[in-house]
């Protein structure tokens, strides 16, 4: 085939007048229209000197626009890399040369602010605004609405997802056609979806949810999706009625059943709940049955391995469990340090192997190999135990993380800027629990001197760390907690500050 990914999911919908995306406000954007738009926008990147496997990174906002330059990429081969539009210059900065982008995308109003960072990174910078306007559209309007597909195997390179490292340094995570491709299609078929579905889409479009998952699964079932600027719980409450199905982290669960109009009328009509990213609360999907008559479907992924499990369409789908493994992929549940599967019902580590996991963290090939086995197993850092029946249950993580409001956080990092600051001695970020986001992180810094100056910390932080990284609160102690090889125990500091941020104001 000449291009798996553009052929199975966009080029099936090349003149059909059935309906895309549905906006807020009721416009409809059909498959053909899109399609032409994204032909002009693949023309632009052509034009714009970029070949096969070049990588085109973008921070826009989530519009059809967006969507379309996720398409285009697919079309001329090029390697879309998505990124958080929480990033801080700094952050991009590193993304950027990094992956040696050829072309960056941003928002017009962050044009000035970008462009230096750009040009030192080696690439090009135009821009696309949320209401389609910018340098990039300007380009494209003139453009014909038909282009050259680009000739591409499964095994190429589709996307490149940076995911941070329990080492500070973020990795760019190598997605081939054929992981995209394997992925939505099982999917589809094990979540029925149809060209009768309307997607409720509020998710971001940068991340593997909702531009892999969500996205994916309506294209290659030919449906439509509600397309939501973000989450915000009364476009959601006036949207559901029109849809069929809806995709969402754990925290739209809990917004949605704090809001006084959502009850069963409301979801009456649809057809399947889906939740992942993060651990859904048994708590939260027992009241969403109690309020609605729905089973809230678990599965479970990784920028790495796109989905690996989920509940039956049909058949129980069990509360606080994830589901048990796609067709087609291994799983298996291992001893951390031997890599030996445990003995059934043990928790370990889980491994999955399939047409799913990607090829490898670009650029660093010894990351790679200390991730990925030679035989193929990937090494998710997810601790969890499989039942006598097959059901994966999650009970934590091996890798120091925190999963706040399903984007994840990585300690290590923030502890590099913490410690980096003049009051401060050693410094340890955990996750604490937390009601709306889940989990949410917690700085505990022991000072030297003077002391830590919090606002200082937090001025440098609003500077050049995405906001949804901060820590929500600091502490200062004496010292830290440390077992009797002087390795920091978090288990102890996370059962210390456990209620931090659930408990009732004194
Ligand atoms: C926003 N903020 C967050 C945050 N999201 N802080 C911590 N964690 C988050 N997830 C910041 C805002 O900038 C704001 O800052 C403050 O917190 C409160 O914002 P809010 O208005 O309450 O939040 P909101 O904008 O509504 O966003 C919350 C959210 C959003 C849950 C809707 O975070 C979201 O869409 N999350 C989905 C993430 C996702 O798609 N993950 C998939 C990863 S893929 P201030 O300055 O106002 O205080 C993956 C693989 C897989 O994990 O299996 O799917
Ligand atoms: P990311 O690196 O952003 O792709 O996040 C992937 C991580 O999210 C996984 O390694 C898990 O820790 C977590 N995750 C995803 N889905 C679930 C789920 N249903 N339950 C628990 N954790 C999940």
């Amino acid at each position: 085939m000449a291009n798996p990914l553009f052929d199975k999911l966009f080029a099936p919908h090349i003149g059909s007048t059935a309906t895309f995306l549905i906006l807020p406000n009721g416009d409809q954007i059909s498959y053909n229209s899109f399609l032409g738009q994204t032909a002009q926008y693949a023309n632009v990147i052509r034009d714009s000197g970029l070949e096969v496997g070049d990588r085109l990174a973008v921070q826009i906002e989530k519009s059809p626009e967006a969507l379309a330059v996720y398409a285009a990429c697919a079309l001329t081969g090029t390697v879309f890399l998505p990124l958080n539009t929480a990033y801080a210059p700094a952050e991009l900065s590193y993304f950027l040369n990094d992956s040696s982008a050829r072309l960056f995308l941003c928002d017009p109003k962050n044009y000035s602010a970008l462009k230096a960072i750009t040009q030192t990174a080696g690439a090009q910078i135009l821009t696309l605004g949320s209401n389609g306007e910018g340098s990039f559209a300007d380009a494209a309007s003139t453009k014909p609405k038909t282009c050259r597909i680009a000739q591409r195997s499964s095994r190429d390179l589709a996307a490149l997802l940076y995911t941070s490292g329990t080492t500070g340094r973020s990795k760019g995570a190598m997605l081939s056609q054929g992981n995209l491709l394997s992925n939505a299609e099982a999917l589809t078929e094990l979540w029925q979806f149809t060209a009768h579905d309307t997607l409720l889409h509020a998710l971001p479009i940068f991340h593997t949810h909702g531009l892999f998952v969500a996205t994916n699964v309506t294209l290659s079932a030919g449906g439509a999706m509600m397309f939501l600027p973000k989450f915000d719980v009364e476009q959601m409450i006036r949207g559901l009625p029109e849809c069929t199905t809806m995709m969402g982290v754990p925290t739209f669960y809990t917004r949605l059943l704090d809001h006084q109009k959502f009850d069963k009328n409301l979801t009456e009509h649809m057809r399947l709940f889906i939740s992942g990213s993060a651990p859904m609360l048994s708590e939260t999907h027992a009241m969403f049955t109690k309020k609605t008559g729905h089973k809230v479907l678990e599965r479970y992924g990784m920028t790495e391995t796109n989905m690996s499990t989920s509940n039956p369409y049909f058949g129980e789908r069990r509360a606080g469990s994830v589901g048990f493994p796609l067709p087609g992929i291994d799983l298996k549940i291992t001893d951390p340090d031997t890599g030996i599967v445990v003995p059934q019902g043990g928790i370990g580590e889980i491994e999955v192997r399939g047409a799913n996991v990607f090829q490898g963290y670009w650029n660093m090939p010894k990351k790679t190999a200390e991730e990925l086995r030679t035989d193929g197993f990937f090494i998710t850092g997810d601790l969890a135990r499989m039942d006598e029946d097959g059901y994966v249950t999650i009970v934590g993580r091996s890798k120091d993380l925190i999963i706040s409001g399903g984007f994840n956080i990585y300690p290590k990092e923030l502890e590099m800027i913490l410690n980096d600051q003049t009051g401060v001695l050693e410094s340890a970020v955990i996750a604490v629990s937390h009601a709306d986001m889940g989990e949410a992180a917690l700085a505990i810094l022991v000072g030297k001197g003077a002391g830590p100056n919090i606002d200082q910390i937090q001025a440098l932080m609003k500077r050049d760390v995405a906001r949804f990284k901060h820590p929500r609160d600091f502490i200062v102690i004496d010292e830290l907690p440390r077992n009797a090889m002087g390795k920091v125990q978090k288990n102890v500091l996370r059962e210390t500050y456990a209620n931090w941020f659930n408990s009732d104001p004194v």
